[in-house]
């Protein structure tokens, strides 16, 4: 099952390509094809691979690290711990995925043929520190490893062995603070090395240096940043944590995270770090970045946007869709189909999302204002619908035999904030956001979280609207972005359908 992103417009492209937490984007093309790869953090399965044909319209094909073999999440791992960014890069005729396990056994290296999968078991390289890891080779062979924190050192892909003493390639614009997401790319006569500065928040910027050869020396570019929204009132800041890719019509272009805040200024962000395009012009032997807005003009090439999957999933399918997560590894007690034919069994480990180890099953909101609605039996446990940020910040509807609870979790705050009987059976819950647009799809918030049943008759009895203020990363802190799903908190609690669905105009 493919979940694809917005549909455009043949003559603009709406940013984000990629909406809601989708932070830390590496782009690689191979032919017509082009890969994108993102952090993931503490959910599994971890690094989303989207496929595109136009740089524009993005589908997700997979999880690059979809068993226990390759992503051990420690289920004390805190949130936003896990798998940090990642890299992606087509090289002699294979792919290669580097990243970091925070929380596990740091950088690894990671190979397939197909990038929708299966991806190889893990090469450790145990001799490659800090984060970001980027993959460049030379036109002798040689691999060069670059991360964050440390620097630059050459490596056997093959076997994760390591060359020499790292070495310090570049620390970026002095004064600027978190010099991070190093990528080397040899384009004509020079080496250039991009990174991402100032930290992913509101001062997050993109910076460029070149070279003559992969290991430096490095003159920075005379206009750096090439890249930043740093003290606009632009509705996309922290704009950062970018790549380039070349197009087959030699035309450039840049992925980069970036953030739509509401609520005025600073605001805040209820999405995570998004996906953002950009479009790339050289000059005098450096880039130039064109504006980055939420509307661009498309591409010169014919925009192909993908068949759009359906927001509704019935489990019907013997595997789950490539955009479901959940926390810290797949519960192994998840049956589609087997239990009960088109339901999905949750089975409870934690009793609540406080708990690290809790039994839920997510996918990330992607849209400012957007519906989900779920049937649960809870006749053999307790369980239910949760938007969530982590263990410290989430909303849930809990059903148990006859009524259902809505409880807020914000920092030490917990409470139950409302509750009513139900009727005997499986019951619809549902859990509305709205997130109010004004001109230029700035958002002057307010945030709000409804949260309710349905009636037999289809009705939406609302339990309690919360404000979405407190499911936003200026609140919570973190790298990720509210997910939206099904938990259990006993026993084994059963959905026959999850429907998730965009409101409104495009919110996404
Ligand atoms: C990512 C690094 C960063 O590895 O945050 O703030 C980390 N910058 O580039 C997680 O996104």
């Amino acid at each position: 099952m493919r979940v694809s992103s917005m549909p455009e417009t043949d003559t603009t492209v709406s940013n984000p390509v990629i909406p809601g937490f989708h932070p830390d984007p590496s782009v690689c093309r191979a032919g017509e094809d082009y890969y994108l790869a993102c952090s993931s953090f503490e959910y599994f399965p971890g690094v989303p691979i989207f496929h595109s044909r136009d740089l524009v319209h993005w589908t997700q094909i997979g999880n690059a690290l979809d068993r226990p073999a390759q992503l051990r999440l420690p289920l004390e791992s805190p949130s936003s711990g896990g798998i940090y960014a990642p890299t992606l890069r087509y090289h002699d005729g294979r792919f290669w995925l580097i990243v970091t396990n925070v929380s596990g056994d740091g950088n690894l290296l990671f190979t397939a043929t197909d990038p929708a999968g299966p991806w190889s078991d893990p090469i450790r390289l145990p001799g490659v520190h800090g984060i970001d890891p980027d993959l460049a080779w030379d036109d002798d062979g040689n691999c060069w490893c670059t991360t964050a924190g440390v620097g630059q050192i050459r490596i056997d892909p093959h076997t994760g062995e390591t060359f020499g003493p790292p070495r310090r390639l570049w620390s970026g614009t002095p004064g600027a603070k978190a010099p991070e997401a190093p990528h080397l790319y040899h384009i004509g006569d020079y080496w250039y090395l991009l990174i991402a500065e100032g930290g992913t928040e509101r001062c997050h910027s993109v910076s460029i240096a070149r070279g003559r050869t992969p290991t430096g020396p490095f003159e920075p570019c005379p206009a750096n940043p090439i890249l930043t929204h740093r003290g606009t009132e632009h509705t996309i800041q922290n704009t950062g944590h970018a790549d380039l890719v070349q197009a087959p019509d030699d035309s450039w272009w840049m992925v980069l995270l970036g953030v739509r805040p509401g609520g005025g200024t600073p605001g805040w962000h209820v999405l995570g770090r998004e996906t953002f395009l950009a479009p790339v012009d050289w000059v005098d032997g450096w880039p130039v970045v064109g504006e980055l807005s939420s509307s661009l003009p498309a591409p010169s090439w014919p925009l192909r946007p993908p068949a759009v999957v359906p927001g509704r999933d019935d489990f019907e399918l013997s595997e789950l869709a490539p955009y479901w997560i959940s926390l810290r590894h797949r519960p192994p007690e998840v049956c589609t189909t087997k239990e009960r034919a088109g339901w999905l069994t949750l089975r409870a480990r934690g009793t609540s999302l406080d708990d690290t180890d809790v039994t839920f099953v997510g996918r990330r909101q992607q849209h400012l204002s957007c519906r989900v609605r779920a049937l649960v039996d809870v006749t053999e446990g307790d369980g239910g619908l949760a938007v969530r940020l982590d263990e410290q910040h989430h909303y849930d509807i809990e059903a148990s035999p006859g009524k259902v609870r809505v409880r807020a979790r914000i920092g030490p705050l917990s409470t139950v904030v409302a509750s009513r009987p139900t009727p005997p059976g499986p019951v619809v819950l549902r859990i509305e956001t709205a997130g109010v647009h004004t001109v230029n799809d700035a958002r002057t918030g307010p945030d709000v979280v409804s949260i309710g049943i349905e009636e037999p008759d289809g009705t939406f009895a609302e339990l309690v609207t919360l404000d979405g203020k407190y499911l936003s990363t200026e609140v919570a802190g973190g790298f990720t972005g509210r997910v939206i799903g099904m938990f259990a908190a006993a026993g084994a609690v059963h959905f026959d359908w999850f429907e998730y669905e965009p409101a409104g105009g495009r919110s996404a």
